[in-house]
């Protein structure tokens, strides 16, 4: 089953990609296995094709949009298992940086924060220094995770924390960065508080953090 989600992905089969997923959750499978080793495998391998230029940029297209459709249904169910009684961790203010247009795995992260049972306010992508200066003063969250995915707007999360600090809200507000280009050497280069590798690691660290 994974190997079909993966496959349906890279072809680009968004309605294939929906239906396999709707399967697997039919049958009991556990909403992020389908992520991790059917979604995520198949968008990656078409970023590792388009490197190659195995596959051009409509093929990369495409494989973007039928995770997306795969996430739409596989979001509310990672969603669901927020428990009852349910009272929020802290709030996170979370967006994909300006100039930058993926919203996958940022999506993911908010979605597990959510399910973690965090507040998350999800700016989208593209998102402005200026937008989340305006939004921390706004919501006034514990936390800001800013992602980035190509290495041109990775400055742009220091931006952010250069743009807190000119602002007096640095000591506020704690910074989460991650994306795939980000490192732990560079979230300490740039100040921020700490650095997720993927959505259950920065889980676990916003927690961290906020002890
Ligand atoms: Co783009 N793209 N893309 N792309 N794309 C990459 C990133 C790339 C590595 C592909 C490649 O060449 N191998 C490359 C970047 C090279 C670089 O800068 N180092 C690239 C490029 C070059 C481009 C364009 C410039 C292509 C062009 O136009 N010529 C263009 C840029 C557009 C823009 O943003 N301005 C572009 C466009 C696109 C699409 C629109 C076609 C599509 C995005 C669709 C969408 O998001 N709606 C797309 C895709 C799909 C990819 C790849 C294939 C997959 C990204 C993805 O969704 N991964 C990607 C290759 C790759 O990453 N292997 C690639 C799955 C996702 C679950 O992982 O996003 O890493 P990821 O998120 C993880 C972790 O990083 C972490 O947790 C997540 C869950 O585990 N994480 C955080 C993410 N954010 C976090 C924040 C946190 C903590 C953890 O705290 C706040």
């Amino acid at each position: 089953m994974f190997e079909k989600i993966k496959q349906a992905i890279l072809e680009g089969e968004a309605d294939i990609t929906v239906d396999l997923v709707k399967k697997a959750l039919a049958e009991g499978i556990d909403p992020l296995e389908i992520l991790n080793k059917g979604c995520i495998p198949g968008v990656e391998r078409a970023g590792e094709l388009f490197e190659a230029e195995e596959f051009f940029l409509p093929e990369l297209i495409t494989a973007g949009e039928a995770t997306k459709a795969a996430m739409e249904i596989l979001m509310p169910e990672l969603q669901n298992k927020k428990t009852g009684g349910w009272q929020s961790l802290g709030k996170v203010v979370i967006g994909t940086v300006e100039g930058d247009m993926h919203d996958i795995g940022k999506s993911i992260v908010a979605s597990m924060l959510t399910a973690a049972g965090f507040e998350v306010v999800d700016l989208g992508v593209d998102v402005s220094c200026q937008r989340f200066i305006e939004e921390i003063k706004k919501q006034s969250p514990a936390i800001v995770g800013l992602s980035a995915l190509l290495t041109s707007t990775m400055s742009k999360q220091q931006e952010v924390i250069k743009a807190l600090e000119s602002e007096g809200l640095r000591g506020q507000v704690k910074v989460l960065v991650g994306g795939a280009p980000v490192t732990g050497a560079w979230a300490e280069k740039i100040g921020a508080d700490g650095y997720a590798e993927d959505a259950v690691a920065a889980v676990k660290l916003a927690k961290k953090i906020l002890n």
